[in-house]
């Protein structure tokens, strides 16, 4: 099962590493065959390389749409080397043998990140090259496939212990992690479109389709019978990452629903700094972001450490050794990352009831779906709130200017504010919640409430003064008077971000120049009940 590698297919965006590769497979006598781009980094190296046009035939062509879709590279790439009927078409037809393929795939992720146009996106769908991943990954038995430019050194010192061959163990997990690279990519362009193109809506009867996945012991209460049910329908799952229960108790009904609102919202903050949020009742009572994930728990949790207490745990990264130790220190029902170092897997194995739940990846906070719940004698659907807020959308309504940091701390305290049930108000000071205030009756009494948990937060910890002092604070909807407003202003708070929207605005906004207050209306309301 060992295979001699011969020639090699090369076809890289990324030309990371390239340089050596193609060195060190040329030393061994492999013959390298490469699409334009990556024949010329080559050639740059010093190396001879065959141009894919030569042996397929053909120009690249069409702006290198269709460079290597030929079945002189499919055919070498698919053929059952010992199958006679394979063979005979490969001697007709011309097609020699592939025996290795690099391939890294066009920069459609970093074309969306980078503001792209949306040809721009469309240009970088990579068609032929996840071809070649996918051919050559479904012929592991013959073909070793090569997606990361961490594997290279993996593959030379495979070359260089079976003497210049692959082993087949080597070729499947490499042609494993290929079609988990094909996958994510094209969840990547299907959650593009769901998000583009907001008119692409499902019916709802699909957002109910659903087949049951396991029982739970029991519902939200003991004398409540509960199960849980996944979709059957495909498109609802993209963006969704899968969770793995690495240990603990069995997950109960209110566990899975605080994780989830846990989770979703540590997904506002992939790709940014270290964050954890803490989840009670479904509610965030503190969410941080800081430059170490265990400064970003140990501000979360002063911010109500007293709810914390039998909380839910969620991070934007992987889980490290520190922030493990100190997660164990308190009393946690469950903790969910996207993954977990050696070490945060052995702290936590310290506490057997603990349940841990290893994510791949982040729910997209953008992506398209469903919510549903029961009423009596029916059955309430509404698309997701997936509304979102950048800075250049704001409207400053005040006289005086919001600073750069008091922005950031609005956007940051209406993107927690998004996940706390209405009426929401979210105090917050560099990355950091201050004071939260959830699911009351009326404004006022939610200011009060988490301009007093933030009081109560600086007596436990000895500070000063409590975080709200100086502080910008998110309204999930628009303060109908000014005295929400008032009550934050008297907490210290100096920036606002809500809706707006009222019939008073104009008394709101007097009452916020009153008081020398930065603030910015978004035009969107967050409610969540
Ligand atoms: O435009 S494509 O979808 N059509 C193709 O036939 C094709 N073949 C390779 N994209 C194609 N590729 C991609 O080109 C590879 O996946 C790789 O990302 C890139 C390498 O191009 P170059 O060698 O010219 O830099």
């Amino acid at each position: 099962t060992d295979v001699t590698v011969r020639r090699a297919l090369l076809s890289v965006s990324d030309k990371a590493g390239l340089a050596d590769l193609g060195k060190a497979l040329a030393a061994r006598g492999v013959e390298l065959v490469s699409t334009g781009g990556t024949a010329k980094a080559l050639r740059d190296a010093g190396l001879t390389v065959k141009d894919v046009s030569e042996l397929t035939g053909f120009p690249e062509m069409m702006d290198g749409r269709v460079k290597t879709l030929h079945p002189k590279v499919h055919g070498g790439l698919l053929a059952v080397r010992d199958d006679a009927e394979h063979a005979k078409a490969m001697a007709e037809h011309e097609i020699g043998a592939i025996d290795l393929v690099v391939v890294n795939l066009y920069p459609f992720r970093e074309t969306v990140a980078k503001g792209g146009t949306r040809d721009e996106v469309i240009e970088n769908i990579d068609i032929g090259g996840p071809s070649m991943v996918r051919s050559a990954a479904k012929n592991h038995a013959y073909v070793t496939i090569l997606t990361d430019p961490a594997d290279y050194a993996t593959l030379l010192t495979e070359l260089e212990e079976t003497n210049g061959a692959t082993r087949i163990d080597f070729r499947k997990a490499m042609a494993a992690k290929a079609f988990a690279a094909t996958a994510s990519y094209d969840a990547a362009i299907a959650g593009w479109f769901a998000r583009t193109d907001q008119q692409q809506h499902f019916p709802p009867t699909r957002a109910v389709a659903s087949k049951l996945a396991t029982t739970l012991r029991y519902g939200e209460n003991p004398h409540q019978t509960a199960a849980l049910y996944l979709p059957t329908f495909s498109s609802l799952g993209t963006g969704i990452p899968q969770a793995e229960q690495v240990q603990g108790k069995e997950l109960s009904y209110n566990n899975y629903n605080d994780a989830n609102a846990a989770l979703e919202l540590a997904g506002e903050f992939a790709g940014q700094a270290p964050t954890v949020v803490i989840v009670k009742h479904a509610n965030p009572c503190g969410v941080a972001t800081a430059p170490t994930l265990l400064e970003a728990w140990e501000a979360a949790l002063a911010c109500d450490s007293v709810s914390a207490f039998g909380g839910i745990v969620a991070t934007n990264v992987p889980l490290d050794g520190p922030t493990a130790e100190a997660i164990c220190k308190i009393f946690t029902e469950v903790v969910v990352a996207p993954g977990a170092d050696a070490a945060a897997r052995e702290a936590f194995t310290k506490k057997k009831n603990l349940r841990l739940l290893i994510s791949q990846g982040l729910p997209d906070p953008l992506r398209q779906g469903f919510n549903q719940i029961v009423i009596a004698g029916g059955l309430l659907v509404q698309d997701r709130d997936t509304g979102s807020i950048t800075r250049d959308q704001l409207k400053i309504v005040t006289k005086r200017q919001p600073t750069d940091q008091e922005v950031r701390d609005c956007l940051f305290a209406w993107t927690v504010a998004k996940h706390v049930k209405s009426n929401a108000i979210v105090y917050a000071k560099d990355g950091v919640t201050a004071g939260i205030g959830a699911g009351q009756m009326n404004r006022r009494d939610s200011s009060r409430i988490a301009a007093m948990k933030a009081k109560e937060a600086a007596e436990t910890y000895g500070w000063a003064s409590a975080r709200t002092v100086g502080s910008a604070v998110a309204s999930d909807a628009f303060f109908p008077f000014a005295d929400g407003l008032l009550a934050a202003a008297e907490a210290g708070a100096t920036a606002i971000i809500q809706p707006g929207g009222s019939i008073r605005d104009d008394e709101v906004i007097a009452a916020a120049n009153e008081a020398n207050l930065a603030m910015v209306f978004t035009g969107m309301r967050h409610f969540r009940h």
